[in-house]
């Protein structure tokens, strides 16, 4: 992508000052009472569905830059009082990436020209303390809930996962709303089922899960912004397509960039979406209640999440 191209697209979707100077949660302030009722209006069958990989070392991270995690349980078999040696309890400690396995992007994330979201220099927020603003913190208080809607591009092009080379663009995702029925509104959460997380947890595949893969093109930022969703997330590591020739790009992760920095809008990873994409199918209904608050690290850049969906 070049240059000039991404800033006329970052000048259109960028939300700064729209929340206030001091906001810190971007376009989770499309999630509102009235979208919150109308999202707890989409349960009516009461299945629920766990959208989170498991925490382990055999996660999915090739080690190379994040790994995955460690457990190291400790104070087993610790007696609660010496003198009542039947009563007993375990502590664990866990030495791990934030990014490790199905996690949300802050704010803080990224950003470029010196930057993030809102106009905030990045040499004032960005130390070895953390992110003194837009950490991860801000999303988790009061927390991420709203209608979810899945669009399944996998399921829309009859394959189990799309092509490693894959564009998802903005009429894929009209098509899939067309084909499955659903229409996205403001302070939805977008789930896009790109497949790919089944190369790691179907083929056992890592070097494939974390090679090319497909995922939304950059255009897909304005169809997000014109819809004011809350967020997006998909079952592959970036959201974005990550293919041959990224790192040549002008412009490196384009789809991070425009809706982290420019319109404040977090990106949900490696959710698992099979199971619910297999309900939504059966049943035809690809709209839900969506509850996935990261934990409050405080200045952190991101956090694991277990997204759970209830329909
Ligand atoms: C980077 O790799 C920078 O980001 P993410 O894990 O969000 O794709």
């Amino acid at each position: 992508m070049k240059r000039t191209d991404f800033d006329a697209v970052a000048e259109r979707v960028r939300n700064w000052g729209r929340w206030g100077p001091e906001d810190q949660r971007g376009t989770l302030n499309h999630i509102g009472p009235e979208v919150l009722k109308a999202a707890s209006e989409t349960v009516l069958s009461g299945k629920l569905f766990s959208l989170g990989l498991n925490f382990d070392s055999n996660g999915p991270q090739l080690g190379a830059r994040r790994f995955n995690p460690k457990l190291y349980p400790i104070d087993l078999f610790t007696p609660l009082n010496p003198e009542r040696p039947a009563f007993v309890y375990a502590d664990d400690v866990i030495h791990m990436p934030l990014q490790a396995a199905t996690q949300w992007d802050a704010l803080s994330h990224v950003h470029y020209d010196g930057l993030l979201y809102n106009g905030c220099k990045a040499c004032d927020v960005l130390s070895p303390r953390g992110a003194a603003k837009l950490g991860v913190e801000h999303m988790a208080n009061p927390g991420i809930m709203s209608r979810g809607v899945l669009l399944d591009i996998a399921r829309l092009k009859g394959v189990d996962a799309l092509p490693t080379e894959h564009a998802i663009t903005p009429d894929d995702l009209d098509a899939a709303c067309a084909a499955q029925g659903v229409q996205p509104k403001a302070g939805d959460i977008l789930l896009v089922r790109t497949g790919h997380i089944r190369r790691f947890t179907i083929e056992g595949d890592r070097a494939a899960f974390n090679g090319h893969q497909p995922g939304l093109h950059h255009a897909c930022a304005e169809w997000v912004h014109d819809r004011s969703l809350a967020a997006v997330c998909a079952d592959n590591l970036a959201v974005e397509i990550m293919g041959a020739g990224r790192r040549d790009s002008e412009v490196p992760l384009p789809f991070h960039m425009l809706c982290l920095r420019d319109m404040g809008l977090p990106l949900g990873e490696m959710f698992n979406l099979e199971a619910l994409a297999a309900d939504c199918a059966q049943d035809g209904r690809y709209a839900f209640l969506l509850a996935a608050s990261p934990l409050a690290f405080t200045n952190a850049v991101g956090s694991p999440v277990n997204p759970l969906v209830l329909k």
